[in-house]
């Protein structure tokens, strides 16, 4: 089988070969000042994505070609950047490296499918790392996945042990690796079109034979995705036990002072690089739910990620190690303490500390992944550490890919938020990460997969304008989310009428708003089925040791996170943005029960009371999600039959989740304060 063609049912999400190939099937193309037999595996692939992918010829003659690719000095930012410049007869894509070269033909294809003419453009992506981090395990499950089995893992398309948030790993006899080089090459072509440039592989929780994939035979299969993704400009990277010492190097333990850990490492790294010459590097979850990590050894976090900095350095590795470390043994008993403060006050004194080959990757928001957060105030903070921010793309809080939910506005909303810290340039939070970090270009932003072996990749279709939308947000960080959502669905929905595609996006646009409506109020988070986290569970977590409540009691609810009164979260923040958080009046409403306590009968910013704001938002979740199923049913003439029904039996679901979120949580605000609904719509006593 030639590569990049082959499984005709694969979806091709938003690269439709037949419509791609209808486009441009007057083109030619020819490279000008390229060496096509240097061996690079990026220029290798631009030309197997013509010639098989496109079914379009190569011209030894540029002159006589219509799309003319040139290598050059061409004053741009960055390795990635490329220019799009048409005259009368040829569209020339011009770039300082094949990086760029390849960004600029998957933006050409994006252009002229958006039906765009006179293409001129010059481009750079705003983050340098653009990375997509996937939870999968070594038997085939993905920890949070709703999408199916692993498209890297396991050999049954279904799974044995879906996640009910358990996370089981089955013992692997022979070989883990799934090697479905076909959905894996679409995989890597679908990432390199949204310039996407790095994947872990592995669960950061890093369970049974998962620790091993460090070690031979495993890096056979690691190696064998590496060879996929390099031609289409991506690296690879893996998850790692913190205690690989321990279980693979049978030594006594894994404290980063001891220089038989450090060898440990070393000999890791030398053997990977061995067999992956371009390896990315590790992710660690170290000191976090129950990880172990250097704390164990009474050592700090820098201590710890240098060490294996130290050890991956000299084969230009880089440790992308996780913040996201907190108590999750707390008493709900003590008010005083606050996991939204975890992660800053964790790292905060480390700044400055760590190599400039580490990263520290931290949640965009202090706690994680709810539907609403702010951002987390270590970023504008750190002010000699590289940093990325992380995502969630896997809808773990998000209606587990059966609600439809695009996220995009709420990932935009954190990177753009202005920390008002004043020694930066410029302060909005996707800036202040590079200019904070030590090396920029050791600098971005990564996001937990949501890929998995379903048929349409993200299980809901619909899910994947999330993988869509974050690989445009990571390039173009001002770009505009419902511009992204337009062009997602033009290029999906290449053969529909232009009404359907209406429909979808009036639908989508606004669809993380409706969800939040429905699900827990105003920022206060986590009322949900613990563990699972899908569907309501008010008390859930009340009185758990996970950190995470929402303190209702008959008088008010919400979690008082102020200077004045509460456990001083705010003061983590700018001066000025600290002063927004402190004030009821001042901060944004949808985070009113983040940052306080608030009364039911307390007057908010929309001149409503908590408790009508409360009723009116549940109503209104609901009746969007019911014309949501309404306004599907009307495309069932216009969509293939698969795909249509895909999602409307999901939204079958959703309504069922949204009825349920909103009766619950309404009579359990109306029993606790025992105000009724001013407009005598039915909540149950
Ligand atoms: C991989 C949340 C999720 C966990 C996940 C963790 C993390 O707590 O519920 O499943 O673990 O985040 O980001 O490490």
């Amino acid at each position: 089988m030639i590569d990049g063609l082959g499984d005709d049912t694969l979806y091709e999400a938003w690269l439709n070969r037949n419509a791609i190939r209808e486009e441009f099937s007057d083109e030619t193309f020819a490279f000008k000042q390229m060496d096509l037999n240097s061996g690079d595996a990026i220029a290798l692939r631009i030309h197997k994505e013509i010639i098989e992918w496109l079914k379009r010829p190569i011209l030894d003659d540029y002159q006589q070609a219509t799309i003319i690719f040139t290598l050059e000095k061409n004053g741009l930012a960055s390795d990635d950047a490329f220019r799009l410049v048409s005259n009368q007869s040829s569209m020339v894509i011009s770039a300082q490296s094949q990086s760029g070269l390849l960004y600029g033909f998957y933006a050409l294809i994006r252009e002229r499918m958006l039906g765009k003419k006179n293409i001129r453009m010059v481009s750079a992506p705003d983050q340098t790392l653009r990375m997509i981090d996937h939870w999968d395990q070594i038997d085939g499950s993905i920890e949070r996945g709703y999408a199916g089995a692993s498209i890297f893992f396991g050999t049954p398309d279904h799974l044995d042990n879906p996640d009910k948030g358990d996370f089981s790993v089955l013992t692997v006899q022979g070989d883990p690796f799934r090697h479905d080089r076909v959905r894996m090459l679409q995989y890597a072509r679908m990432l390199a079109s949204i310039g996407i440039n790095a994947i872990s592989l592995n669960n950061v929780n890093v369970r049974s034979q998962g620790t091993d994939l460090i070690t031979a035979p495993y890096l056979d299969g690691v190696k064998e995705i590496a060879d996929i993704f390099r031609g289409f400009g991506i690296k690879i990277y893996l998850a790692i036990n913190w205690e690989s010492p321990i279980h693979i190097g049978h030594l006594k333990n894994s404290d980063p002072l001891d220089p038989r850990v450090e060898t440990f490492w070393k000999t890791v790294c030398d053997g990977i690089y061995h067999s992956i010459p371009d390896f990315g590097g590790f992710v660690v979850k170290a000191d976090s739910e129950g990880e172990p990590g250097p704390y164990q050894y009474g050592r700090t976090h820098a201590q710890g990620a240098n060490m294996l900095a130290r050890a991956i350095a000299p084969h230009d590795g880089l440790i992308i190690w996780r913040a996201f470390v907190y108590n999750s043994h707390q008493d709900w008993r003590d008010r005083s303490t606050d996991r939204a403060k975890a992660a800053y006050e964790n790292f905060e004194e480390l700044d400055g500390k760590f190599d400039d080959n580490v990263i520290l990757q931290i949640k965009f928001g202090p706690i994680d992944f709810q539907t609403v957060e702010p951002l987390q105030p270590l970023f504008g903070k750190l002010t000699h550490t590289n940093q990325m921010m992380e995502f969630e793309l896997t809808a773990e809080y998000l209606g587990h890919q059966i609600d439809i939910n695009y996220a995009v506005p709420q990932w935009s909303k954190m990177i753009n938020f202005d920390t008002k810290h004043s020694n930066f340039a410029d302060s909005k939070a996707g800036e202040v990460i590079k200019e904070g970090s030590v090396k920029s270009q050791n600098s971005g932003f990564a996001a937990v997969g949501n890929v998995g072996m379903t048929p349409f990749w993200t299980g809901n279709p619909l899910a994947l304008a999330n993988l869509y939308g974050y690989g445009r947000l990571c390039w173009g960080n001002q770009l505009d989310s419902s511009e992204i959502l337009s062009e997602w669905i033009e290029q999906t929905f290449t053969e529909t009428k232009v009404k359907t595609r209406q429909t979808i996006f009036e639908i989508m646009v606004e669809s993380n708003k409706t969800y939040r409506n429905y699900t827990a109020p105003l920022g206060v988070g986590f009322m949900v089925i613990p563990h699972y986290h899908y569907g309501v569970s008010v008390n859930g977590y009340e009185y758990d040791k996970w950190g995470t409540y929402h303190f209702a009691d008959r008088n008010g609810v919400g979690v008082d996170r102020t200077q004045k009164s509460g456990t001083g979260f705010t003061a983590m923040y700018s001066p000025e943005v600290a002063r927004m958080f402190e004030g009821l009046e001042s901060t944004p409403l949808e985070l009113t029960l983040f940052f306080h306590h608030v009364r039911y009968s307390q007057m908010l910013s929309n001149h409503k009371t908590l408790i009508k704001t409360i009723y009116d938002q549940h109503f209104a979740g609901f009746d969007t999600v019911s014309k949501y199923v309404a306004d599907w049913s009307m495309l069932e003439a216009d969509l293939p039959v698969d795909l249509f029904s895909e999602v409307q039996n999901r939204l079958k679901q959703q309504l069922e989740n949204a009825l349920e979120w909103r009766d619950q949580i309404n009579t359990y605000f109306y029993r606790l304060s025992g105000i009724p609904d001013e407009l005598g719509r039915e909540i149950y006593q």
